[in-house]
């Protein structure tokens, strides 16, 4: 008996799911198992009843009912782990390891998402309304940082147009804002003058309309975790990661292109579209070839991210000057 029988436990509970995440989970799952355990004895309870609550705490929040996506890659999902420990979100610092550890006690609830600009009624959606809009589904997509590091994510969300039809924008809105909090005490970053703060990104509202453009809640079959942008943020996988704004609180219709972070910040080097391109260079590196965290080759970067079906939104457009 002892660890052995503990063991088989864990892992006959997430069994249904075998994906890295869950191999990842029933590790720490074991570990935790292995102290209850000792609770246990301590305290005279049966393992059973001692280990089923850690088990449901561990495994984070599930999203119940999730569809899958045909818009889903095969290709491999990349670990949990290295999802939530390779993150870009200034907020939290500008390391790659640090929004894990400084985003730990960000408070996504209660949450407030306002709607502003050119819509027939501006108001202020409660993030669990948000989240009820549409089913949620499962997107496996690529996702590519404009540093030259790629990964696979099963995303879930709902497409951001499901949002934009039900807040009625009117006819003179031709682009969609999306902005951070801005919250110096509870994201350290912004005690910094990295960036402008609050972060501003945006799209076209044919790309906001876009089918694969993704109004993104969770991931790994669970809600999203706090450095990966929760309660609510947005994956556009054509483009460069940096258009995904994180922690969104306003959600604005515009008539005139809005301005991004990065492109304020340094605007030789990030412009608006950022559309995913092997063929336009950064101005200090090439991004003809990514690496896949997780691999040591680099594989070649494809245009658009390989969603081709959005190529018919730039038709006739000099995608070297709109970079
Ligand atoms: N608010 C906010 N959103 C952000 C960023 C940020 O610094 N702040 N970084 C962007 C960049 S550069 C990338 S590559 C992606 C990274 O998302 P991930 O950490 O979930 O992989 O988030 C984007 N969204
Ligand atoms: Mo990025």
């Amino acid at each position: 008996m002892g660890f052995s029988m503990l063991i088989k436990k864990s892992a006959d509970i997430r069994s249904s799911e075998i994906t890295p995440k869950s191999i990842y989970l029933n590790r720490r799952t074991f570990l935790a198992a292995a102290g209850m355990a000792g609770a246990a004895g301590l305290l005279g309870a049966s393992l059973r009843e001692t280990i089923a609550p850690s088990m449901t705490a561990l495994a984070g929040n599930k999203i119940d009912g999730i569809k899958k996506s045909p818009l889903s890659t095969t290709e491999t999902i990349t670990p949990y782990k290295d999802v939530t420990h390779y993150n870009n979100y200034y907020e939290f610092g500008t390391s790659k390891d640090e929004p894990a550890e400084l985003a730990k006690n960000f408070r996504t609830r209660p949450w407030k998402v306002k709607i502003e600009g050119q819509v027939e009624k501006k108001q202020e959606l409660d993030i669990d309304t948000i989240l009820k809009m549409a089913p949620p589904e499962e997107r496996i997509y690529r996702h590519r940082c404009v540093e030259g590091w790629s990964i696979v994510v099963p995303w879930v969300g709902f497409s951001l147009s499901e949002l934009i039809k039900r807040v009625n924008p009117t006819s003179k809105a031709k682009f969609v804002e999306f902005t951070t909090l801005l919250d110096k005490q509870q994201m350290p970053g912004q005690q910094r003058d990295v960036l402008e703060w609050p972060y501003v990104e945006g799209l076209r509202m044919d790309e906001a309309m876009h089918p694969l453009a993704l109004l993104c809640f969770g991931m790994y079959g669970e809600e999203l975790p706090n450095q990966d942008g929760a309660p609510l943020r947005i994956v556009v996988p054509w483009k460069y990661g940096f258009k995904c704004a994180k922690a969104i609180v306003r959600i604005r219709f515009t008539e005139k292109q809005p301005m991004n972070t990065w492109n304020i910040s340094a605007p030789q080097e990030y412009g608006f579209y950022a559309n995913v391109n092997p063929n336009v260079d950064h101005p200090r590196w090439s991004q003809a070839k990514e690496r896949r965290l997780g691999e040591f080759t680099k594989r070649p970067t494809l245009m658009f991210n390989g969603y081709d079906q959005v190529a018919s939104l730039y038709s006739g457009m000099d995608l070297k000057k709109n970079f």
